[in-house]
């Protein structure tokens, strides 16, 4: 064999190796998309037995995924769902991480682990669109003018675009890595919480202004942005406010662009969605279209969505290589502080499902949400009853990509990844759920600790699942937490209420 054959078949040799390692971390490092519907319910979406409404295509994922009945955020509100969700932790352990202002500074501490710096320390692109709701910056005073940071590009994201809280709390902008989005020189942006600021009409004074009417008593009488009343007060930045009708179309836009630009190599997304939260404010063709009311509309501009990214997908030619997790922060509410006449067109819409409780309660409707995992060729469609929660997927993740967690962090997440991927019914044994007071769940029993809060949320029309005495629900029989067992199963209570101390304590 001469020299030049030889270079060419070493070269060849090489070459393939390459080839083939490219292709196992393809296989060992799926892209992983993680959809987070704010404030969906568990029976908001038709693969979960809603008759009223239909979601094509959140439907597909869960018919080519597995869809748990059992699936769970920590926590009744979205602050704290999403400070597990990031840190693998109960929030309920560190003061500060119940709904936050948007003037809140970062809650998620730089120096830890996070899901998205694992994913980054695995190799991946890290990215997150949407709402944010974990606070930026060092203080709730600062400059909105510059950087405004620490932020998620402080804890692992490698790009962000995001507006810091709610959609209806100001800044009404988005911030792109840690900078306000369209800011113009000469008109600054300053926000405040305790006191009106700058010369825009607020909902209280000019309610004659507003296109959605704020419900009495709820608040949302701020400034008015886009003619919508919102909590807080902000002044200048007028060409950076964005426009309710477009902002899930600029969510998606963003991440469509992030999706491509990291085709070709291992990527995690978290695409943070702002429906059904309020203010609900479709844009045109989703109004009138879910028969409904604007509730209704928001949710099927959520499916079209979720729908576009997996067309992305197919189109890229990444589906098989990218696992999609849709899931939501909290239980579903519907007058939650405007007149969108949730709750008059709701025509007989369950949107917790067979539960009691939502938005804000320790009852099942507010913590067990729709969760859908799917990764075609990896994973059998079905449907699992295993208890998973987004606190989980830290540990998950960080098993199934290898990467150790360093002792004291992420202390509660627990790795399920074989129940998330279908190959088990075993999820997690014990879970504590957080309404107002706290609950815990083992073997289908669910306790809920007394307290002396409002049984009753008039405002949003919920009940809490608040009492002064103890309460106990088989949710294997009793999935609508209608017969408190606690008077004839005192052991049992005493068991649960002491494993949920040693849990708080340890
Ligand atoms: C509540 C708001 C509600 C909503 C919620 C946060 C009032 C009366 N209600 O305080 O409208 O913004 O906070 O929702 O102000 S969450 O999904 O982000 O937790
Ligand atoms: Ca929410």
């Amino acid at each position: 064999m001469n020299k030049s054959i030889l270079t060419l078949l070493l070269f060849f040799t090489i070459f393939t190796a390459v080839g083939q390692t490219a292709k196992e971390t393809k296989v060992n490092q799926p892209n992983v998309i993680y959809i987070y519907a704010d404030d969906l319910g568990y029976g908001d979406l038709s693969c979960y037995g809603a008759t009223k409404i239909h979601t094509p295509n959140v439907d597909k994922l869960a018919a080519a995924g597995v869809r748990f009945t059992n699936g769970h955020c920590t926590s009744a509100t979205c602050t704290p769902s999403r400070y597990a969700l990031m840190t693998g932790e109960y929030p309920w352990r560190k003061k500060g991480t119940g709904i936050l202002p948007g003037d809140a500074a970062l809650i998620i501490p730089t120096d830890r682990v996070t899901l998205p710096n694992m994913f980054k320390k695995a190799g991946y692109k890290t990215g997150i669109v949407g709402k944010w709701h974990l606070g930026l910056g060092n203080a709730v005073a600062k400059d909105w003018n510059g950087e405004v940071k620490p932020g998620p590009n402080d804890v692992g994201f490698d790009y962000s675009f995001i507006f810091p809280a709610t959609a209806d709390r100001v800044p009404t902008v988005f911030l792109e890595n840690h900078k306000v989005v369209a800011l113009e020189a000469n008109d600054s942006i300053a926000v405040d919480y305790t006191k009106k600021i700058g010369n825009d009409p607020t909902g209280k004074e000019h309610p004659e202004l507003l296109k959605l009417k704020s419900s009495p008593g709820q608040g949302h009488d701020g400034t008015i942005v886009n003619g919508i009343g919102r909590i807080g007060y902000m002044s200048g930045g007028k060409l950076a406010r964005w426009v309710d009708e477009e902002v899930s179309s600029t969510f998606l836009a963003k991440a469509e662009g992030f999706i491509e630009e990291n085709k070709n190599r291992p990527f995690f997304l978290y695409f943070a969605m702002t429906e059904p939260h309020v203010p609900r404010m479709p844009a045109t063709r989703f109004k009138g279209k879910s028969g409904l009311g604007l509730r209704g509309d928001v949710i099927l501009q959520l499916d079209w969505t979720v729908g576009e990214i997996m067309k992305q997908l197919r189109y890229l030619g990444i589906e098989k290589n990218t696992i999609v997790i849709f899931t939501s922060d909290n239980g579903p509410v519907l007058d939650d502080g405007y007149q969108d006449e949730a709750v008059a067109k709701l025509n007989g819409h369950t949107p917790a499902g067979p539960m009691r409780g939502g938005k804000y309660s320790a009852l099942e409707g507010g913590t067990r949400i729709p969760f859908i995992v799917r990764w075609p060729g990896e994973i059998k469609p079905g449907v699992s009853d295993a208890l998973v929660s987004q606190m989980d997927l830290l540990a998950s993740f960080s098993g199934f990509l290898k990467q150790p967690i360093p002792a004291g962090n992420a202390s509660d997440s627990e790795n399920v990844m074989d129940a998330l991927l279908g190959k088990s019914n075993q999820g997690r044994s014990v879970y504590i759920e957080q309404g107002g007071a706290l609950a815990i769940v083992k073997d289908g029993w669910k306790y809920i600790t007394p307290n002396n809060g409002a049984p009753y949320d008039k405002l949003v029309d919920i009940e809490t699942g608040n009492s002064p005495e103890p309460q106990l629900y088989n949710l294997n029989e009793d999935i609508g937490e209608k017969y408190n067992l606690a008077v004839q199963y005192p052991a049992k209570v005493k068991e649960l209420a002491d494993l949920l101390e040693s849990i708080k304590n340890k």
